[in-house]
């Protein structure tokens, strides 16, 4: 929204390794990511780059009904990792490539090896960047089984950085005792960034059936009830790497944005909140920020990053 006082203006654009957003607000993995169209939508909704799908080798179905269910502070999902596989997504891939904003490709193996084919992939398509997904905790043999442990999070996110030039980051899981020192293995392999926090581990049970509501049974929690747990891994993460992060885990509006950032992202992902507001979340929360940026005299969002750590 453009502030009529010259003197007030304050510029919302950010960057990261291999990332120049317009604005700090990102499309996360999994939400409307299923063709370059839907993403073409979020990108005309004003977000300042977009995540895909997370993308395997072959396609997968993912879990059966139900796979989401609303609970009172958040949404647990249990989809599997349903996707079409790397080859029959390129077209959706390079459909929105080269459109006015950067796309970042997200995808999920078993092991380092699927992580390189998929990355070098990606990278073909035209990719600005890369967002391992190690982080789904409800996918047996994917996800949390990889993440979870710091010689695998080191060793993929090294072949990976070996395999392609555009910058790797890495969505880590906040199902770990510490997630700073998973980070700190993604920073010695020499990837680019941390994405956090993917969802948390959780159920809900049906009690007239008696019944876990999931067909999977466990899920992964979202929405506003996770933000405080999402702030504390960014700051957590940020007092111990110098990585840049990007935050990601319920935010719902410019001041959620702003806690991340004081927590110490540089740019934050916004899924649920989709969910929960709609698509015109995207410019909602840019012009929530503008304006406290322009209540408190903050001119850049570079200011404001990781302003929160103590010492
Ligand atoms: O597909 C999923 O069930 C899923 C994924 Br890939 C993920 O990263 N996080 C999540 O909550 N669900």
């Amino acid at each position: 929204m453009p502030i009529s006082d010259c003197d007030k203006m304050v510029d919302i654009a950010t960057t990261l390794p291999g990332l120049k957003l317009k604005n700090p607000t990102i499309l996360a993995a999994g939400i409307l990511g299923e063709t370059g169209a839907s993403l073409e939508n979020v990108a005309k909704a004003g977000a300042g780059a977009v995540v895909t799908k997370s993308i395997g080798i072959e396609p997968r179905e993912g879990h059966g009904n139900p796979t989401f269910v609303e609970t009172e502070h958040g949404i647990i999902n249990a989809m599997g990792l349903p996707n079409p596989g790397i080859d029959n997504y390129k077209d959706e891939v390079e459909s929105i490539i080269g459109t006015n904003i950067p796309v970042i490709g997200s995808i999920f193996g078993a092991d380092a090896q699927e992580f390189e084919i998929l990355a070098v992939e990606m990278e073909k398509f035209g990719v600005s960047a890369l967002e391992l997904n190690l982080s789904c905790p409800h996918a047996k043999g994917y996800g949390a089984i990889l993440g979870h442990d710091k010689e695998k999070v080191l060793e993929i996110t090294k072949v990976v950085k070996g395999a392609v030039k555009v910058p790797v980051y890495v969505k880590l899981s906040p199902n770990v005792s510490n997630i700073a020192e998973i980070a700190c293995a993604v920073e010695d392999a020499e990837g680019d960034g941390i994405v956090a926090i993917n969802t948390i581990s959780a159920m809900a049970i049906d009690i007239d059936m008696a019944l876990p509501i999931l067909s999977n049974a466990i899920g992964g929690l979202s929405g506003p009830g996770i933000k405080p747990i999402g702030l504390r891994c960014i700051y957590e993460i940020k007092a111990e790497t110098e990585l840049p992060v990007i935050g990601v885990g319920g935010i719902l509006s410019g001041n959620d944005a702003i806690e991340y950032i004081m927590a110490g992202a540089s740019a934050v992902q916004i899924g649920s909140g989709v969910y929960y507001k709609g698509i015109g979340i995207f410019s909602k929360v840019c012009q929530q920020i503008q304006e406290f940026m322009d209540a408190h005299s903050y001119k850049t969002i570079k200011e404001m990053v990781g302003i929160a750590q103590k010492g």
